[in-house]
């Protein structure tokens, strides 16, 4: 079956996206300003201002294709409103002119959720980067949508608070779209996804009304968790404007440890062990040989163990306190691993150059072609079984095929990228989800199922699991306004 993937160039790691980030407000200058013939380019220019308003294809280009360069699309145009009210107002606009609109974020996203199909308006909403002051007594802070992850990260730092939620592309994702897709990413075992970090949330309803639960109640049973339904909703529910931000204590004490093993198995023993031990455990991540011999290349770090071969598997460790001593926690990192061939690195220098095997990697896989990004999770006891299975069909399936496996193995999640397959074909997305579906686990562990898994979705969902699910968007968008063609099949 052919996907959406229209004409084009791909885009590439300096586009922005995870590791990049790109902020399209700060590079055009010529932004809108000019009158278009289209009424709707006219009305919203009225809300917004003339110069928030691209219809200029140049000026509209990045917002139609998405980091992986793989989802394309075509926008009527881009409006950019810089408040609450503008965004009620444009949402009201776009229904009346029966124009779907697609909210977009950093544009970081890898399943295509956030590229207008059919000429729908992009709402883009990085001017709503408002930052408040952290709250010290509360232990939260209210973001903007628009506001990227890495200042909210610093200003938490700042105020001697951390945020749970970190990713590689913190320079570029922004709170909304993380928001949108439940973002997990690198400390999900230790503070979960966006939707443990979320106590409150303001959005725009389709019928341009505002739903607004930003008291940062720690407690509050009134009625349905709204806030909780939109984190994961990708759009389809509401334009998600402002969210009110739970932090963590920061851990100034840490230690990363990098150690090789043979089997998947083996790793997912010793990372139920880790898990079992030690409280303060980050992080839990794992890259396979393939993606080890990538990252050492196209992003210049070298071979990490002193071998010729990567290690079939490298376990990245961290462990990270506000009081226990970074030695202590090295020390009982060592006693757990008990491993010679362990690199550990205690101070920041060494610990971000271990990281950086990690990190660099979905730079480094874009570098090497338009991958198919199949984010995935399985039950720990079938991740080996479901690793041998997969490696045995890919391979039957054709040697053009070069899969890379890497992921959050403390999540039981697994990001199998495929390289070599035509990125207009998604018959190895079919082999790889299906298999997912038959080992009893999730074709969508933090991407969201966007346009890439639409389709699939049935492999995992019940048709009375799927009904429920389009009942509450009949719910919220009755005229399907908001991001029509993602999520639901
Ligand atoms: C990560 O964990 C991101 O680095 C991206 O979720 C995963 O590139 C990918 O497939
Ligand atoms: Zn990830």
């Amino acid at each position: 079956m052919s996907s959406d993937r229209a004409e084009g160039t791909p885009a590439r790691a300096s586009d922005g996206g995870p590791g990049g980030g790109h902020d399209q407000l700060a590079t055009c200058p010529r932004a809108g300003g000019r009158r278009s013939a289209d009424p709707l380019a006219a009305e919203l220019a009225d809300i917004v201002g003339p110069h928030h308003v691209l219809t200029d294809p140049e000026l509209v280009a990045s917002h139609q294709v998405d980091w992986t360069g793989r989802w394309r699309g075509r926008a009527r145009l881009v409006v950019r409103p810089g408040s609450t009210d503008e965004v009620a107002r444009v949402v009201i606009a776009c229904g009346r002119a029966g124009a779907p609109i697609v909210p977009q974020g950093g544009n970081t996203g890898l399943v295509g959720g956030a590229v207008p199909r059919a000429r729908a308006v992009v709402l883009s909403t990085r001017r709503l980067d408002a930052l408040d002051p952290v709250d010290p007594i509360a232990g939260q802070v209210r973001a903007g949508a628009g506001a990227v992850l890495g200042r909210v990260q610093a200003a938490a730092r700042e105020a001697g608070y951390d945020f749970g939620v970190d990713l590689a592309s913190r320079d570029g994702a922004t709170v909304g779209g993380m928001v949108a897709t439940n973002a997990g990413g690198i400390h999900v075992l230790r503070y979960g996804a966006m939707r443990a970090n979320v106590v409150g949330l303001e959005f725009v309803k389709a019928d341009g009304s505002v739903v607004s639960r930003m008291a940062g109640l720690v407690k509050d049973n009134s009625g349905y968790d709204l806030a909780g339904l939109l984190v994961g909703s990708e759009g389809t529910l509401g334009v998600v404007t402002s969210v009110q931000l739970r932090l963590v204590p920061r851990c100034t004490e840490r230690v990363v440890a990098a150690i090789p093993f043979a089997h998947l198995g083996e790793v997912v023993a010793v990372c139920g062990e880790l898990r079992r031990r030690i409280t303060d455990l980050l992080a839990l991540e794992v890259v396979d040989a393939r993606g080890m011999a990538l990252v050492s290349e196209a992003a210049g770090l070298g071979i990490l163990f002193d071998r010729p071969e990567p290690p079939p598997w490298t376990l990245l460790v961290e462990s990270g306190s506000p009081t226990t001593s970074t030695e202590d926690l090295a020390t009982l990192l060592a006693d757990v691993v008990d491993s010679e061939d362990a690199l550990v690195a205690v101070d920041p220098a060494r610990r971000d150059a271990l990281w950086a095997y990690r990190e660099r990697l979905t730079e480094s896989i874009a570098r090497a072609g338009i991958a198919h990004k199949l984010d995935v999770t399985l039950p720990f006891h079938a991740l080996a079984r479901f690793e041998t299975e997969l490696r045995r069909r890919i391979g039957a399936a054709g040697s053009h095929l070069d899969p890379v496996l890497f992921g959050h193995l403390g999540d039981g999640n697994l990001h199998v990228n495929v390289l070599g397959a035509d990125p207009d074909d998604d018959a190895v997305d079919e082999l790889v989800l299906t298999l997912v579906a038959d080992h009893g686990g999730s074709i969508s562990a933090e991407h969201g199922i966007g346009v890439a898994k639409r389709r699939f979705l049935t492999l995992t969902r019940s048709a009375a699991d799927i009904a429920s699910m389009a009942g509450i968007k009949e719910a919220f968008d009755p005229d399907h306004l908001l991001n029509p063609d993602v999520l639901l099949p």
